[in-house]
């Protein structure tokens, strides 16, 4: 399954200047795509790419959309992705991703699937317990379950639900309502990250925090100082931060105390035992403590619709889980929202 799918790289960086229309590219000397290197007019572009890209690209600049993700395949067999955003309707920024090498080695070209993400809402735990966001979960087009080795995930996960809840806040009105996207230690060793997150904030006008990035304690088991630095470069592009998985496996104090998150989400190994004594007086101390640290506190993984309540007693800010909602297609979500009810469905 994984053999199928393109491994992306990140290869640099773009920017689109609509008055001038020239699309700049910045790509380090070593790159499989180096010849991309330059100032282009779309037209001048165009003359490298399959023609069945060409209007993509040109949709992708003159097309109106605050999103730029475009897929393009060079006449050579290549393939290069441009992720983005419009920062104004004159200048859009964004990554350069590129397949790498082997793929254009074997020929033909397998698209492989399309990512088409999943949004588990996130409730609060008010009167009426109303959608208060959504956590991104990566799926593919007809595929069931599996995650593919994919550099490029990452950025494309940030681009597609940043256009979800630019969409959803479209939809409802509601300028609070805020989605969170879960990445890796490698992804945070992806130098344009920062950027990309700006770009997109930017792009689509999003409140700071609004777009949040979940990290596990694992993230910094490789490099914890360079995954720190990188956790606060992505707080200072605007992302919110929330500490995954709490309370298993690697979550530290020490990582508790490092990252500067806004938020904590408490693992389900715990919530699914909030009724136990001990483990009670454990949740009531973690959420006095998320506090005490400025984080909004969440249970995760919560599959008994009636715990809410206990929940709410014991601390928590929020729930997620499949007592409150499954993870469901852009659709789905936008008719949840428009529900208003919070109820599962
Ligand atoms: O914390 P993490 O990002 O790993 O959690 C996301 C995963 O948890 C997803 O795969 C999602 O489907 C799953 N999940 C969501 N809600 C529940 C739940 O109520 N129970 C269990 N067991 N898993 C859940
Ligand atoms: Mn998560």
């Amino acid at each position: 399954m994984m053999d199928d799918h393109a491994h992306q790289a990140c290869e640099g960086r773009w920017t689109w200047d609509a008055r001038l229309r020239r699309l700049n590219m910045e790509v380090p000397p070593g790159s499989p795509v180096r010849d991309l290197k330059g100032s282009w007019s779309p037209e001048g572009l165009a003359s490298l790419i399959d023609g069945l890209s060409r209007q993509r690209l040109i949709r992708s600049f003159d097309g109106g959309d605050v999103s730029v993700n475009c897929a393009l395949r060079l006449s050579d067999g290549r393939r290069v992705q441009l992720v983005g955003a419009f920062l104004s309707a004159g200048e859009a920024q964004g990554l350069l991703l590129s397949d790498e090498a082997v793929e254009a080695a074997r020929g033909e070209h397998d698209p492989g699937p399309e990512l088409d993400p999943v949004y588990q809402p996130i409730l609060a735990l008010s009167p009426g317990q109303p959608i208060v966001g959504f956590e991104a979960l990566a799926r593919w087009r007809g595929e069931v379950t599996g995650r593919f080795d994919d550099d490029g995930l990452a950025l494309n996960m940030l681009l597609k639900a940043a256009d979800a809840l630019s969409a959803w806040q479209r939809e409802t009105g509601r300028a609070d309502l805020f989605v969170h996207v879960n990445l890796t230690g490698r992804d945070l060793e992806e130098p344009g990250l920062p950027d990309l997150i700006a770009t997109l904030i930017d792009g689509h006008g999003l409140a700071p925090g609004a777009l949040k990035v979940e990290l596990t304690e694992q993230a910094a088991l490789r490099d914890a100082d360079s995954a720190l630095n990188a956790a606060h470069r992505i707080k200072a592009a605007g992302a919110g931060l929330v500490l995954d998985d709490f309370g298993t496996g690697h979550s530290s104090f020490a990582w508790l105390a490092d990252l500067p998150a806004d938020g904590v989400k408490i693992d389900h190994a715990l919530t699914c035992r909030a009724g136990e004594p001990r483990t009670r007086a454990i949740l009531e101390s973690v959420t006095a403590l998320g506090h005490r640290l400025g984080m909004r506190v969440t249970a995760e993984g919560v599959e008994i619709a009636r715990e809410a309540d206990l929940l709410a007693r014991i601390g928590f800010d929020q729930v997620q889980g499949f007592a409150f909602g499954r993870p469901a297609g852009l659709r789905r979500s936008s008719e949840r929202l428009a529900d208003r009810s919070g109820a599962a469905g």
